[in-house]
């Protein structure tokens, strides 16, 4: 049986329709930025509709059910959020962690894994590319320093109490369900949203932040399952954090081409001031992962295809 928590989310449900053919899941999502429609529910699929951060649904969940895997997803995954409100997502993306933690430690004597979803964010600022799991940590913002300090209690937990732990970084996640609609979703998302306009016809100039020099590691979202399912089940894995990238670095002003030339179309764009605070570079080095056995089935490319096809007829 296996626990996700933000399993309506984009990375949760994809996880969670992965896992519910042959495993019973359990689900627990607020419905803040994920959709019950993300979900393939079947006989094996449990939703609960609440908050990671009610320690009583919490409680009574992790009394009732023995789990072999934990995937804790649900997170408010916005750093410009965590700077308006920095109270409120420090309960949702720290508090939430450490009570589950705990929760844990009484109740779930048989766990295989408890996987702990962190972010490149940690990475702040510091400029040296790739970035491995010891580079320099530079958390700048509220939703980064909960995601490391959370990261490293989730660490520690296996250090102190051999509570069977793993946490992965996510670099930039793309693909099928992610939500398009918050101004700060995941640049791919709001680019396709913006095609899809463009292809029907409608009004669509997509606003781009600074000159599109800037570069991510972009990773496809079943990439990042296959990922998850290795760090939850390697026996090298305990106790470790992982990056979850590719290796590779693709520019903004490369992926609208690349875009471009799968639709055949030309996307108008509007160039706009940086945004502040604005990473300009971001990649991972993945070898730590590769050495438990992870290799990506899909480079930018492939993974776009598949991600326009599901998206859009072309
Ligand atoms: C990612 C994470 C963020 C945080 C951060 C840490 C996502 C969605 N966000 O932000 O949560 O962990 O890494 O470094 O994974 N852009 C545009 N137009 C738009 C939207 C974005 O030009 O409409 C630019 C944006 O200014 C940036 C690039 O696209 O230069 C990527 O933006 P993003 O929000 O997808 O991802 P990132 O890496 O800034």
């Amino acid at each position: 049986m296996i626990l996700i928590t933000g399993g309506a989310g984009f990375i949760g449900s994809a996880l969670t329709n992965y896992y519910s053919k042959e495993n019973m899941i359990v689900i627990v999502d607020n419905l803040s930025m994920g959709k019950k429609s993300n979900i393939h529910f079947n006989d094996n699929v449990t939703f609960i509709e609440g908050n990671v951060c009610d320690e009583k649904l919490m409680e009574e969940l992790l009394s009732k059910y023995q789990f072999d895997y934990i995937f804790h997803l649900a997170a408010i995954a916005s750093v410009a959020d965590s700077i308006e409100r920095p109270v409120e997502t420090h309960q949702v993306n720290f508090d939430s962690v450490l009570n589950l933690l705990e929760l844990v430690r009484q109740h779930q004597k048989n766990l295989k894994r408890f996987v702990f979803s962190s972010s490149a964010a940690v990475y702040g600022d510091e400029l040296t590319l790739p970035k491995r799991e010891e580079s320099v940590i530079r958390p700048l913002t509220p939703y980064a320093i909960d995601k490391f300090s959370a990261e490293k209690y989730v660490l520690s937990y296996n250090n102190l109490y051999g509570i069977p732990t793993s946490a992965v970084r996510f670099f930039n996640v793309f693909g099928i369900n992610q939500n398009p609609q918050s101004v700060y979703s995941g640049v791919i998302s709001k680019l396709v949203d913006c095609y899809k306009k463009l292809l029907d016809g409608e009004e669509a100039i997509f606003s781009l932040f600074g000159d599109g020099k800037q570069s991510r590691d972009f990773i496809y979202v079943k990439d990042v399952i296959a990922a998850l399912d290795l760090v939850a089940k390697s026996q090298y894995s305990l106790g470790e954090v992982y990056n979850v990238g590719t290796g590779k670095s693709t520019s903004l002003n490369e992926l609208i081409l690349l875009i471009d030339d799968l639709l055949n179309v030309h996307l108008p764009i509007k160039y706009n001031e940086a945004r502040r605070g604005d990473i300009h570079d971001s990649l991972a080095d993945i070898s730590k992962i590769r050495q438990i056995g992870f290799t990506e089935t899909y480079n930018i490319e492939e993974g776009m295809k598949e991600y326009l096809k599901y998206e859009i007829e072309f």
